[in-house]
């Protein structure tokens, strides 16, 4: 019989191991589990419920939202809200920080999600996912402002990714390497199955929307050609590709056996700065992907160390195995 460990029992595991795991993180961490218990739930259901297909609005960045975001986004607020751990959450669903309610009482953490990334795979049954990011609020439990979420990746206690895929899989870090639960439905429980994941150094598998070649900054475009050439090109060695669009499902193959996933700034979305969010998108991975030995860089600098100016704001990510992300940006520097 496989030693059972929950999400919890390991965090308690962690904390009595001297790591610097304040106990109120833990029980946010915890309750983060329920609530992705309960989107898993809401997703299982969705085709039987009517609630695939779009929502009918749009978000803050002029997306249309699938019936899914807007429930996932819900579930999200309406169970953290109650926790007494938090004075504010951010979401990509929500143009302005959510206040924790008058009624309800507040805690010393701030919490930025994306509630359902992916979501344009909802109605396909492509895997999708919970992205979250933990930071302390500088003015204790002070209700929040947008300016108190405003720190670089580096300040993040804790970040995690939920897949909601063939298994219900929880990748977290709390700065001390990351861990992977399973959920056992049979119990409800988040199950360890795997810590001190480590990404492979190197890789011959790269992650691109192809189809935005055109679109592409110059160094970008010289990488993925020179690893089009394969064994004859400067790379010296044949490239596999993959595209699932969706980050969540491309990190999880990453951390499991190395890769490299590439969402660069492009013609499209210069003005913009990218097309992925910084802070509930770029940091929360770039957390994961460091703390299991890869990097996480725009090409031009460590994402982790961005000092944010909003919110909102977006990134360009070249994320995955060390030696190629420093390739990748040895590109950069011409
Ligand atoms: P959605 O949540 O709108 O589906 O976006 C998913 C995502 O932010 C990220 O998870 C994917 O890697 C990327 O966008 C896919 O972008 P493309 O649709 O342009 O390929």
């Amino acid at each position: 019989m496989n030693e059972v460990i929950t999400l919890r029992q390991y965090l308690q595991g962690q904390q009595r191991a001297g790591k610097a795991i304040e106990t109120g993180l833990i029980d946010l961490i915890c309750e983060v589990g329920v609530a992705c218990k309960q989107i898993a739930a809401k997703i299982d259901r969705a085709a039987l419920e009517g609630a695939l297909g779009a929502a009918g609005s749009e978000n803050v960045q002029g997306e249309e939202q699938k019936k899914l975001d807007v429930i996932s986004n819900e579930v999200m607020f309406d169970h953290l809200k109650t926790t007494g751990l938090l004075s504010g959450m951010g979401s990509e669903e929500e143009d302005e920080p959510m206040a924790i309610p008058a009624d309800q009482p507040r805690g010393p953490y701030l919490i930025m999600f994306d509630p359902l990334d992916g979501s344009s795979n909802i109605d396909v049954n492509i895997s999708v996912g919970t992205i979250f990011s933990v930071v302390k609020n500088p003015r204790g439990s002070e209700p929040a402002t947008e300016q108190d979420f405003l720190q670089p990746g580096n300040q993040q206690l804790a970040a995690g990714v939920v897949v909601y895929g063939p298994s219900t899989t929880f990748v977290l870090t709390t700065g001390h390497g990351v861990a992977v639960f399973v959920l056992d439905r049979s119990m409800g429980e988040f199950l360890l199955v795997r810590d001190g994941v480590k990404i492979p150094e190197d890789t011959a598998e790269f992650a691109i929307n192809m189809s935005n070649r055109r679109f592409w900054e110059e160094p970008v475009r010289r990488y993925i050609d020179d690893c089009l050439a394969g064994e004859e090109g400067p790379l010296g060695k044949r490239y596999n590709m993959r595209w699932v669009a969706s980050m969540v499902a491309e990190v999880y193959r990453i951390l499991t056996r190395g890769g490299i996933f590439m969402y660069p700034i492009d013609e499209r979305t210069r003005a913009k700065g990218g097309r992925l969010r910084l802070m509930y998108e770029g940091n929360p991975v770039a957390f994961i992907v460091e703390q299991a030995g890869g990097l996480a860089s725009t090409g031009y600098e460590r994402i982790m160390d961005i000092q944010p100016t909003a919110l909102h704001q977006r990134v360009p990510v070249i994320l995955g195995s060390k030696n190629e992300v420093e390739k990748v940006v040895s590109y950069h520097q011409g």
